[in-house]
């Protein structure tokens, strides 16, 4: 048997766009076609490119082309996808023990993740936390605690919601195509109500006249007539993610709090996209000062790794029996280290205003569209998940043939973009907190390029040209 030795690339990963082929290039094609020939056809492709290195704000093909990574891996690799924290965290780890199952024996960091993640989530009371692998895990269990701790069955979420693919959080997800189609029947006891969308109240009301007050009314209303006695939990995203980036109106979480304290039902913050410091601020419901009694977090907690978890009243979590949470895989001694070390590199502070000042860079390149460019109908998010939509400017009518086209033209162009919303005409931005300042305008330049031949291609009439 020949020896294995683990090979670490000597030279740092250069930090520049480069389009070295047609993308993809030809060693991805050939990649792609291998993979059609085995993997299940059920899962999806935004760009075709086979990765063969990340870090910092690059991800570096199996054809030498480099892209600006506006992804994070659907913002998971906040701290970069090669952290030096992580990975040496994670080798110290791998060469004592890779895996005992926490409900077998156990190992300190899965505890050292809890305690961190009890004084960092907002709220100040008394908390516990229970560590899973994926953000539907989380979701699910949740929903298992509050039940567990209510005694009652039903399950409220909002419109344009996203919680995961797993069967009862599909069920709590709004989109049919893809998240749905096909899979039902779903649970019963998920009800949706109306959310407070900014741009597109539910109500039908024109855009802008959404406030809170009345998304609140409809909350209440739904309550009442399906009984709020009946109700276990409240499951809300601070920003909803894959619905559209859609910055609740201002009042809205602090109004749901309320509800949920008036009907003893548990208030569960989703912060799986938004929180792990993406917005500017660890947790984006801090922006509105409030606090879920649960609060959920994964994607960029283990810079990477799967890790989840649920954290909150120690009521609430203490109320299950014990035995009834677990998980083989359950808050793994590698994730739990890589989730240590993303918690080492959020304590300065840095990466809080690189979130910041990602959104301002951001908003001076792209925010003048909206003026400039009338398909572009808003600029909106917070820190450094940023979304634009694409819009008829007169009816509002979604343009998902410009939110791909665009998208399309930036990789095409070496920038990895991603689209989300309920109708797939929203441009999102998640970029890894860790890009530097050039890469970053050098993604945001070929953005607003991009932008601007596709509008003006499309409608010249719309495109003010
Ligand atoms: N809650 C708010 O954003 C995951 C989904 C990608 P998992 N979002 C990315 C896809 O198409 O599958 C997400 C989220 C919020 C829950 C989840 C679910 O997290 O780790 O994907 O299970």
């Amino acid at each position: 048997m020949t020896e294995m030795t683990i090979e670490t690339p000597a030279a740092p990963l250069p930090q520049s766009r480069h389009v070295a082929t047609a993308v993809p290039g030809p060693r991805s094609r050939m990649l792609h076609q291998e993979r059609v020939a085995h993997v299940s056809a059920g899962f999806g492709i935004t760009l075709p490119v086979f990765i063969d290195r990340a870090d910092g704000g690059i991800l570096q093909d199996v054809d030498g082309n480099r892209f600006i990574d506006f992804a994070s891996g659907i913002a998971v690799t906040s701290v970069g996808a090669a952290n030096l924290r992580v990975r040496q965290r994670v080798a110290a780890q791998l060469d004592r023990f890779t895996h005992t199952c926490f409900m077998v024996t156990e190992y300190d960091s899965f505890t050292q993740v809890c305690r961190w993640l009890n004084e960092h989530t907002p709220g100040d009371f008394d908390k516990r936390t229970a560590l899973f692998s994926t953000g539907a895990e989380a979701v699910e269990n949740a929903v298992k605690i509050a039940r567990a701790a209510t005694g009652r069955p039903n399950v409220l979420v909002f419109d344009e919601a996203y919680h995961g693919r797993s069967l009862l959080t599909m069920a709590m997800t709004a989109k049919v195509n893809p998240y749905r189609l096909n899979f039902g029947p779903l649970p019963v006891e998920v009800f949706r109500a109306p959310s407070a969308n900014p741009l597109r109240p539910s109500d039908g009301g024109a855009p802008g006249t959404v406030d809170a007050a009345a998304a609140l009314a409809a909350v209440e209303d739904m309550l009442t007539e399906r009984g709020p006695e009946t109700f276990a939990a409240m499951v809300i995203e601070p920003i909803q993610g894959e619905g559209g980036f859609i910055v609740p109106a201002p009042g809205f979480l602090a109004g749901l709090r309320t509800i949920a304290d008036r009907h003893g039902i548990v208030l569960v913050m989703d912060e799986i996209q938004a929180g792990m410091g993406r917005t500017g601020t660890l947790y984006a419901s801090e922006y509105e000062g409030v606090a879920g009694d649960l609060t959920l977090s994964a994607k960029a907690l283990a810079g990477g790794l799967p890790l989840s978890a649920v954290t909150g009243r120690t009521e609430l979590m203490n109320a299950v029996h014990a035995g009834g949470l677990g998980g083989t895989y359950a808050g793994n001694p590698l994730a739990c280290e890589a989730a240590l070390a993303v918690f080492e590199e959020f304590e300065d502070g840095t990466l809080l205003a690189n979130a910041r000042s990602i959104e301002a860079v951001a908003r001076e390149v792209l925010e003048p569209l909206v003026a400039e460019i009338g398909v572009v109908v808003q600029f909106r998010g917070r820190g450094a998940m940023l979304a634009l939509e694409l819009a008829d400017p007169d009816t509002l009518k979604p343009r998902p043939d410009l939110a791909q086209a665009i998208s399309a033209a930036c990789h095409a162009e070496g920038v990895l973009t991603l689209t989300c919303g309920t109708y797939g005409n929203v441009i999102r931005l998640l970029p890894p907190l860790v890009i530097n300042d050039e890469l970053l305008r050098d993604g945001l330049g070929v953005l607003s390029g991009v932008i601007r031949k596709t509008a003006a291609a499309a409608a010249p009439a719309l495109s003010g040209s």
